[in-house]
């Protein structure tokens, strides 16, 4: 409780802000657009790692409230960056929160973004947690807003599931993309060709060596992230980026 309690204040003073990295299309090797990562210079502290504060965030309805920042924060920064798709990570309890749907609005509206090009950012355990999620989802892309299931395959959803699951996107794990395994490349093959089976954009995560990179586009993958092109930046460092990365 101690670190949500210093979380908000930090919130409330600026501490927080948010790093920006490109996903790039492997057909053009063109930057498509950028997924917000949130970051936490705590004063006399240092930087905190995202998934700790994250989970400090999710202990109460504050997660909601840090969620409406890193939305109209990101929708902002990314309506600048004409025509880029900016993918926000949204967490579970703000999803099945009913205040979801006028956070996205709301930052729609504010920041003038198109909704096409707002992309949430979802983990695939919260599909299976609570009706409500789905219900959003729903909801969000009726009204133009593409969904992301990430870091798919680390969770139990069977490939099934994605028959029905209301999202346009799907992000397969970095351990996958990482591994040394075969085993794991071939998980990886086969989760790509089951998510265009149900018509879904495929994204590979975790992308750092040029094998690597080889591997996913023989897979089929639209688009990747992944240090090989670029670490999160600042908004700064992301305006200096050359248009094209491979
Ligand atoms: O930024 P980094 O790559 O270290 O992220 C670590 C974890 O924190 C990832 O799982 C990422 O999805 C999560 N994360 C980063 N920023 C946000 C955010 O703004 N909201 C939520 N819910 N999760 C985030
Ligand atoms: O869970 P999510 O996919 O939102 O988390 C994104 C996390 O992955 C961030 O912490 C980001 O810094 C990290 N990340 C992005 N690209 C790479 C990469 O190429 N290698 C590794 N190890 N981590 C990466
Ligand atoms: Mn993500
Ligand atoms: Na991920």
């Amino acid at each position: 409780a101690a670190l949500e309690v210093a979380l908000r204040a930090g919130l409330e003073a600026g501490e927080l802000h948010l790093h920006y990295q490109p996903v790039v299309d492997l057909r053009t090797g063109t930057v498509t657009g950028y997924e917000a990562l949130a970051r936490w210079d705590r004063p006399g502290v240092g930087p905190v790692r995202p998934d700790v504060f994250i989970a400090a965030a999710e202990a109460s309805s504050f997660v909601c409230d840090l969620g409406r920042w890193v939305l109209h924060e990101a929708t902002a920064q990314a309506a600048g960056w004409r025509g880029a798709s900016i993918a926000v990570n949204v967490s579970g309890r703000h999803l099945t929160d009913h205040r979801v749907l006028d956070d996205v609005r709301d930052a729609l509206s504010a920041s003038g973004l198109a909704p096409a090009l707002l992309v949430v950012e979802i983990t695939e355990t919260v599909l299976t947690d609570d009706p409500r999620a789905r219900e959003h989802l729903r909801i969000l892309r009726a009204e133009g807003v593409r969904v992301a299931i990430d870091d798919f395959g680390t969770g139990f959803t069977s490939i099934s599931a994605l028959a029905d699951t209301p999202a346009d996107i799907l992000k397969i794990d970095r351990s996958f993309i990482g591994s040394d395994d075969p085993g794991h490349h071939q998980l990886a093959t086969l989760i790509a060709r089951a998510a265009h089976t149900f018509d879904l954009r495929v994204v590979a995560e975790g992308i750092e060596t040029g094998e690597q990179l080889a591997r996913v586009r023989a897979d089929g993958c639209e688009e990747a992230q992944g240090y090989l092109f670029s670490r999160p930046l600042a908004p700064e460092a992301v305006e200096r980026l050359p248009a094209q990365l491979i």
